[in-house]
């Protein structure tokens, strides 16, 4: 497979109303991240993906767009927007938009429009089924709790949604609405932005009628007009998310003949900590071999004919330091064992803003606090349902969106230098002992360490060519793996445990050359200490 300029980029993801106010608002916004980019520019990454700043009443934070042309006046302007993707570019950074195709806000001007009457030009942009107040078209459910459908009583119809009852699907059936799609991406494009994340791009050849979300008939068929129509022309770097990818589909979607995206986030590995059949909400353990089977399958089924992206944490994910490493005694260890882990593998990684510096969940005291729309709706159900604050709160604590969605920790002044004003959302209290600042000047610090593993990707052919090898599969404890070229090999060797771990791997790799390691002194052979982490390269 003809390698891509891609390849051995690593992107980085900013949810912009949490990263860097630079107006005292409590919110963040464009001109902060400018602020911020040289910070970026000194971890070594290539691009930004930009969770959404368009116009938006934010609903689910901007993942509802009113205007798909416009920055929403609270992160700034189309100017502020234009800058910073000129300012990025002096630095080598590229602005990945995310773009929210699935459904719009009822705000839109095209939904204003739509629910005017039947035959209104805009009506057939969404999802429509005649009906009777009361008597749901089907059983479906949306997302953030309650019905799919929402009543009209002016059309009397239902409107159909997956998401909140403030993001009605769109109508991809309709020509028109791809064909504006297009155009406004066109645009983008032309603003020079150097690549898509593609917001729940799997849901958007629904079949509502037969029950179909993600992965309906004609999903393909759309994906490859819209990457015809827009991203082929110019060579960008696309990323679809894709809750319902198999390796199998995951193959289609990043084909590397470019006919649909460069690749898919999929989550097979994010939901290993979920029983079948159960929500997120209802905790269970991670079953760790389960997770490097999960990874060796992805890795050598899209080896040669695919691409792998990789990621432990994005806006709606729990921090990994507190999900499967450990937040207390060993967070430098296993945030940097985490990291080892993940960036030895093939694909493109993502860093989401503050894994670099290991920073973790949040415990608020009560409800109150938290701002998410599915976790404020879940409180809601399970209360309803007799579940115990108590109980709810601890699924909060382990799963919800807000733990990712915390202020950026920047240094330990007065809200960890986010903002002058009051932050949206509270600053987890550690930022004292967490923050950039200490990071940056610490030569051991998780930041440092993953400066690094980034620029290791760009000196070894070997992490983004070699192929993937799972090594000591059945081992209870050990994360091991090799990845080999014709000219080199490298292996991974991870404990991902708080307990020391026989190691029963050939000793000859401990005689080649150490890439990096997560402890400061040697190892002894045969024993792992808790989360101990390193790649040796055979050159
Ligand atoms: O997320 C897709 C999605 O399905 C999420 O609702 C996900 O299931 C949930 O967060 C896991 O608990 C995307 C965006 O990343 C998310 O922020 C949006 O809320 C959602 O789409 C709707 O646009
Ligand atoms: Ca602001």
């Amino acid at each position: 497979m003809a390698k891509k300029w891609w390849q051995d980029k690593v992107v980085y993801q900013i949810y912009p109303r949490s990263f860097q106010d630079s107006n005292g608002d409590g919110i963040g916004d464009l001109p902060g991240i400018i602020s911020r980019l040289d910070y970026l520019s000194d971890l070594g990454i290539d691009a930004i993906w930009l969770s959404p700043v368009y116009c938006s009443p934010q609903d689910d934070n901007g993942y509802d767009i009113s205007d798909y042309q416009d920055i929403d006046p609270m992160f700034g302007s189309l100017e502020d927007m234009e800058r910073l993707i000129a300012e990025a570019d002096k630095r080598g950074i590229k602005i990945i938009m995310d773009l929210v195709l699935n459904h719009s806000s009822d705000e839109h001007r095209w939904f204003r429009e739509a629910k005017k009457s039947k035959d209104n030009p805009y009506h057939d942009y969404y999802v429509w089924r005649d009906g009777e107040e009361g008597i749901l078209p089907n059983e479906m459910r949306a997302s953030f709790g309650g019905p799919a459908w929402e009543w009209v009583p002016e059309l009397e119809q239902y409107y159909f949604h997956q998401f909140s009852v403030k993001q009605p699907d769109l109508n991809w059936e309709n020509p028109k609405v791809r064909q504006e799609i297009y155009d406004m991406i066109l645009w983008w494009m032309d603003k020079g932005v150097g690549g898509f994340r593609l917001d729940v791009i799997d849901q958007i050849a629904k079949e509502p009628d037969r029950g179909i979300t993600a992965n309906g008939p004609k999903l393909h068929k759309w994906i490859q007009e819209l990457s015809r129509e827009t991203f082929q022309k110019a060579d960008l770097i696309t990323v679809g998310e894709t809750w319902g990818a198999t390796p199998e589909i995951a193959k289609l979607y990043s084909n590397p003949d470019g006919s649909e995206f460069s690749m898919v986030f999929q989550f097979e590995h994010v939901m290993l900590d979920q029983e079948p059949g159960k929500e997120k909400w209802d905790l269970s353990p991670l079953p760790f071999v389960e997770l490097k089977k999960n990874f060796a399958k992805w890795q050598k089924e899209l080896y040669g004919c695919g691409w792998n992206s990789l990621f432990w944490n994005n806006h709606d994910l729990p921090r990994i330091v507190s999900r499967w490493g450990n937040d207390k005694e060993y967070r430098k260890e296993s945030a940097k064992m985490l990291a080892t882990v993940l960036h030895g593998m093939q694909g493109t990684p993502y860093i989401y803003q503050g894994e670099e510096l290991g920073m973790t969940n949040v415990r608020f005291p009560d409800i109150t606090h938290y701002r998410d729309i599915e976790t404020l709706h879940m409180y809601e159900e399970r209360l309803e349902a007799g579940y115990k604050k108590e109980e709810i709160l601890r699924s909060v604590y382990a799963k919800g969106r807000d733990n990712a969605r915390t202020p950026m920790q920047w240094d330990d002044s007065k809200n960890g230098g986010f903002t002058d004003g009051t932050p949206w959302i509270e600053v987890n209290p550690n930022y004292l002992e967490i923050n950039a600042k200490k990071e940056i000047s610490d030569a051991d610090s998780i930041y440092n360490y993953y400066k690094k593993l980034i620029k290791l990707r760009k000196e070894n052919m070997v992490f983004t060519q070699g192929e993937f090898q799972l090594l000591l599969e059945e081992d209870p404890q050990i994360f091991a793996y090799t990845r080999t070229t014709g000219e080199e090999m490298m292996c991974v060797i991870a404990n991902f445990t708080d307990k020391p771990a026989p190691c029963r791997l050939p000793e000859t790799w401990q005689k080649k050359e150490l890439l990096i390691h997560n402890y400061n002194t040697e190892n002894i052979g045969g024993v792992l200490r808790p989360y101990e982490a390193m790649i040796y390269i055979d050159r």
